[in-house]
C-alpha cells in the first residue's frame, strides 16, 4: 500500500530529495516459527485475531536504531493526531509507526513498547497502515523544504490555531457567483483583516473548540464582535 501512496506528488519529491525517508518492514520477517505467525486468538475468547507480541517487539527493537527513537502504535484508543503532533514528530530524526489488523495488538506492545498510541479519529479502520500514511504525510509537509512556499505552510489551518480563510481564484465571475470585492482592492492590510476575521468567523461557525482554545487578541475580539453585530443586524 505505501509505494503506491507516496509514488507521487510533494511526498515522493521530498524522499527523491533526500529530506524524508519512508522504510516499510514486513512483521512477518520477525516472526520466527516456521508459519511466521503474527496474530493469534485472543485469550478469554471472542471473535477475531490480535497481532502477538513477539513480532512487534522484534521488529522495533530491530529498525528503531536507537531507545530514543519514537514509537507510535495506530489505534482508536491512541490520543488523538493533530497538527501539533505533526509539527513535534517532523522535529523528530527517526519515528517507527506499528500498524495493526484484525481486531488490533496484544496489549503488551503498547504498556511495554510504544511511546504512544495515537489516533487519526474516532471509527475504526480494517488496518494502521491508512493511518500511519496521514501521519506521515501530515508529519512531512512541516519539514523544511517539503512544501515549497514555507509561507504557506506557517499560514494554513491550524497554523495559528484557527481554521483557514476562504481562498478564491479565476473566474471573477463564475455562474454570477463572484469574489469579494476586496481582494481586488490592492490594499494588502485591508485584505490580511478581511482574511483574519474570514478565518476566525469559519472557526466560531465551525469549530467553537477550537477558538476556546486560543487567546484571542482585542483586535481579534473586535472583528468576532463586528461580524456578530452584523449578523444580529441581518
Ligand atoms: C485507527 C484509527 C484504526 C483498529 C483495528 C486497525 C484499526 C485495526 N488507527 N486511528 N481510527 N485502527 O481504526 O488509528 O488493527
Amino acid at each position: 500500500m505505501f509505494p503506491s501512496v507516496f509514488s507521487g506528488g510533494i511526498i515522493a519529491k521530498a524522499v527523491r530529495h533526500g529530506l524524508l525517508d519512508v522504510q516499510v518492514h514486513n512483521l512477518r520477517d520477525y516472526a520466527t516459527d516456521k508459519h511466521q505467525q503474527v496474530d493469534d486468538r485472543p485469550f478469554g475468547g471472542e471473535e477475531g485475531m490480535v497481532f502477538k507480541p513477539e513480532p512487534v517487539f522484534a521488529a522495533v527493537e530491530a529498525v528503531r536504531g536507537s531507545a530514543e527513537t519514537a514509537v507510535y502504535l495506530l489505534s482508536p484508543s491512541g490520543r488523538r493526531f493533530d497538527d501539533c503532533l505533526a509539527r513535534e514528530m517532523a522535529g523528530r530524526p527517526r519515528v517507527v509507526l506499528i500498524c495493526g489488523r484484525y481486531e488490533g495488538v496484544d496489549e503488551r506492545v503498547s504498556g511495554n513498547l510504544v511511546t504512544d498510541e495515537i489516533s487519526i479519529g474516532d471509527y475504526v479502520l480494517t488496518g494502521g497502515e491508512l493511518p500511519a500514511m496521514v501521519v506521515i504525510d501530515a508529519a512531512a509537509r512541516h519539514i523544511p523544504g517539503v512544501v515549497g512556499k514555507e509561507g504557506s505552510v506557517r499560514k494554513e489551518s491550524f497554523a495559528d490555531g484557527l481554521l483557514d480563510y476562504p481562498q478564491y481564484t479565476r473566474p471573477r465571475d463564475f455562474r454570477g457567483l463572484t469574489v469579494p470585492e476586496v481582494l481586488f482592492s490592492g490594499d494588502h492590510k485591508k485584505i490580511e483583516v478581511w482574511r483574519r476575521r474570514k478565518a476566525l468567523e469559519k472557526t466560531r461557525r465551525r469549530r467553537p473548540d477550537l477558538l476556546a482554545r486560543l487567546s484571542l487578541s482585542p483586535e481579534d475580539r473586535m472583528l468576532l464582535d463586528e461580524t456578530q453585530e452584523e449578523r444580529n443586524e441581518q
